[in-house]
């Protein structure tokens, strides 16, 4: 029996779990105490690793469609049948009629996020799809303009700040999200013993809300306007404080906020404007304060505004880059701006979406158009789409459409380790190993933790199937024209040189993501390496957080650009909607689940117990309204699709909003996940609209929906 610390890779808090392993199975899976960053935290998830890596439906071996079928063969057959099909597509079509989809666990699995982008950019594709686009890319874009990078997002500083304001965000079941910190209730609940104060603003009652010292249960999709009118009370009553930081458009931001009065926002926000007033006081008197906003601020129709004011707010402030406020974290490896670079500015839209012109934004187009690009015929259609880790059939919206457009690929390839409503579409699945059978650094979630930290985890069990980065440079093998037998450690000698360059240190002896871990260590702010690491399996804590402007900025003039006219140019929108009068339509928000992980892990047992909790949330008021009762079936009506879900009647949702949670809708044919289907749920992205978008990002509004509910006959 075997006790061994491992880096929980399942979402964003990086916990540290002590996992337990007898004869080669996980009898035991707990919090690492040891932890340097989690200290014992642990949650449902992260307890079932055991149960994911010992899932009998995962996948061991390849799939290969034959005669229509998928059936299991070898590995060698598998990327035989790629290289008899791919490369033709992109002769004689262009490499641009390859897609690719890289889901949410290709950042958290470090081999695909090592090893991904090596492969997507011998793919040469500028139809390249992510989770970004249903997700954060509306942040990327704000910090983007305003601070010289995309990645350059500052993080609340939970552990000193006094006053936190958080829009959109329920991190005591997410364990949060753009600002990693394992355990958010115990942060938070010290943040109110030391006299701080918690303020949520959400439609919902959230579990986050019920701990707040305060809730404003906002309409959907209007928080752009009530942070507006923040920045305008500010500077009406001369609040604005910006300290020493180097700031540009000061007077641009002013003349912009003129409009949005608390008084003039009150009635599309339904928040009343003396609150509004009073959170603008309490946030400029509180000494250290930030405004913190997540999924329900960046998946919305104004996702990049939104974005973009909270960190005007805390410009406004002095908040930013200072104890307490948001800040810029330093991370160990790979942080794109801890390294010198040219001050180039921050470019979107350097290419288009063919069908709709939607913008590109950090080298991503919106997956809300994929369907477009496949189902539109001309020059440049996609014929062919490559997943990794990424199930868009539930995950994306109008996902009716897209699962009708994958029917008309010519290829379809998914690394996947399930046969799930996305990968059963493909004609050869490619799995990979459990998180306990591969090595794991954070790389992309240390970059936004709210205090510096660096862990290591190696490999704790042997895999029965090949590495995803081996995988992954197989592809590219295949996609380069030396074929699936190139010569892998050629072509790992090539990424890590690259790498090397790029980090000005020695290429070093290891090899895999091992390597690229340690020549990123070693060419990072604190000089580490990967065996200093390997020496402390517990983590090494780097310190709380610093100010870092003005080397973090790399923004033309070397300031923070707090007006940038690549988002300004949407304030017109914004001011329309108070034009318009509030009408009494019903609007679908989502919801996260602690026993969820977005759609994935519905297939084990310990996470799917219990009652159904894929409901349709409604305020009594609708309920009674509408003829709906708790327990009853409600049919659920959106411009891109209809649903049927049970109904759950509940005050904590306000009136005029239901909320749906997404990852569910697991009856299909043809999947390999026998829990999930007996526990399917229903798709809520069936409902989401592929025509609404954040105008500046592309990002999908999968938060305030129109829709029509009635009951079910
Ligand atoms: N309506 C609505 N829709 C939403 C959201 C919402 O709030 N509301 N949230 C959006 C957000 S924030 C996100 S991030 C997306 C997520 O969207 P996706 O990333 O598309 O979906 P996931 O459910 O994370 O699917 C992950 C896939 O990766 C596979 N997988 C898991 N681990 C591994 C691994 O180690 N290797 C490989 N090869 N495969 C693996 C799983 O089997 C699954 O197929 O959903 C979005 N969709
Ligand atoms: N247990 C669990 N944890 C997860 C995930 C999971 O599926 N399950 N998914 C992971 C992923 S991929 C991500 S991106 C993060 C997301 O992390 P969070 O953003 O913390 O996610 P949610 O819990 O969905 O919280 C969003 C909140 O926004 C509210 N909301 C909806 N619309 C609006 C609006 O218009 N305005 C405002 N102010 N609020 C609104 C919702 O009611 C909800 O309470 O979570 C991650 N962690
Ligand atoms: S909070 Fe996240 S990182 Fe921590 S145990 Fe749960 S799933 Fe893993
Ligand atoms: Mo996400």
């Amino acid at each position: 029996m075997t006790t061994t610390p491992v880096t929980c890779p399942l979402c964003e808090a990086t916990c540290g779990l002590a996992v337990t392993i007898e004869d080669s199975r996980v009898t035991g899976v707990r919090g690492d105490d040891a932890d340097v960053f989690s200290h014992g935290f642990i949650c449902p998830k992260g307890a079932s690793l055991g149960a994911l890596h010992h899932d009998p439906d995962r996948l061991r071996r390849p799939l290969v469609r034959r005669d229509g079928e998928l059936v299991e063969t070898t590995w060698d057959e598998a990327f035989a049948e790629i290289e008899r099909r791919l490369p033709s597509i992109m002769a004689e079509h262009g490499r641009d009629a390859v897609a690719v989809y890289a889901g949410n666990p290709s950042v958290h699995n470090t081999p695909t996020s090592l090893y991904g982008p090596a492969f997507y950019k011998a793919l040469g594709t500028k139809n390249f799809y992510t989770a970004g686009t249903v997700d954060q890319v509306p942040k990327h874009f704000s910090v983007g303009h305003m601070f010289g990078g995309g990645f350059t997002i500052p993080v609340p500083d939970l552990d000193r700040t006094d006053h936190l304001l958080m829009l959109g965000a329920n991190p005591l079941v997410s364990n949060g999200s753009l600002m990693t910190a394992p355990d958010v209730r115990g942060k938070l609940r010290a943040l109110r013993e030391r006299g701080g104060k918690l303020v949520v603003v959400d439609p919902k009652r959230s579990r986050t809300a019920e701990l707040a010292d305060e809730h404003h249960a906002i309409r959907p999709g209007t928080d752009a306007l009530l942070l507006f009118a923040l920045v305008n009370e500010l500077f009406t009553m001369s609040l604005v404080n910006t300290r020493d930081l180097p700031v540009n458009g000061l007077d641009e931001v002013r003349a912009l906020a003129a409009p949005f009065t608390p008084e003039t926002v009150a009635a599309h926000t339904d928040l009343a404007a003396d609150d509004i007033r009073r959170m603008a006081h309490e946030l400029a008197a509180a000494g250290r304060a930030v405004v913190y906003g997540r999924i329900g601020t960046t998946t919305q129709a104004f996702g990049t505004l939104a974005s973009w004011l909270i960190d005007v707010l805390n410009v406004l402030t002095g908040n930013l880059d200072r104890e307490g406020g948001a800040m810029f974290p330093l991370a160990a490896a790979g942080q794109a701006n801890a390294r010198p670079s040219k001050r180039r500015g921050f470019q979107t839209g350097r290419w288009h979406s063919r069908v709709r012109g939607l913008p590109e934004v950090v080298g991503e187009l919106p997956v809300a158009t994929l369907a477009d690009e496949i189902l539109t015929p001309g020059d440049g259609q996609v014929r062919a789409l490559i997943t990794v880790c990424g199930n868009p059939c539930l995950s994306t919206p109008n996902a009716g459409r897209l699962t009708e457009a994958l029917g008309h690929l010519d290829f379809m390839v998914s690394v996947d380790v399930y046969l799930n409503e996305t990968s059963k579409h493909a004609d050869v699945v490619l799995p990979g190993p459990t998180p306990l059978e591969r090595p794991h650094y954070d790389l992309a979630l240390y970059q936004l933790a709210v205090r510096n930290v660096a862990n290591w985890t190696p490999a704790t069990l042997p895999a029965d199937v090949p590495q995803e980065w081996e995988t992954l440079l197989r592809l590219t093998g295949i996609v380069t024209g030396m074929g699936a037998a190139a010569d892998l450690d050629a072509l790992d000698d090539f990424v890590a040189g690259e790498m090397a360059k790029r980090f000005d240190v020695a290429i070093g002896e290891r090899r895999g993501p091992e390597r690229l871990i340690d020549i990123m260590l070693r060419g990072g702010p604190y000089e580490l390496t990967l065996a200093d690491l390997e020496a402390a399996p517990h983590g090494v804590d780097l310190g709380p957080l610093k100010p870092r402007i003005p080397d973090v900025l790399r923004t033309p003039s070397g300031r923070i650009e707090l007006a940038p006219a690549a988002i300004t140019t949407d304030v017109p929108r914004l001011a329309a909607v108070l034009e318009t009068p509030v009408n009494g339509q019903l609007l679908l928000i989502g919801r996260r689940q602690l026993s969820s992980n977005n759609s994935w892990m519905h297939n084990l047992e310990p996470l799917v117990r219990g009652k159904n909790r894929c409901t349709a949330q409604l305020n009594p008021a609708d309920a009674a309204r509408l003829g709906l009762v708790d327990g009853g079936t409600a049919v659920v009506r959106s411009r891109a699709g209809k649903i049927e879900i049970p109904v759950e009647v509940t005050d904590a949702i306000r009136a005029g909003v239901v909320s749906i949670p997404h990852g569910w809708g697991h009856d299909v044919d043809g999947t390999r996940t026998a829990v999930a289907t007996a526990h399917a749920g229903v798709n809520t992205n069936v409902l989401a609209d592929d025509q609404l978008l954040d105008a500046l990002s592309g990002t999908a509004a999968l938060n305030g929906i129109p829709v029509e509910v009635e009951p079910a006959r």
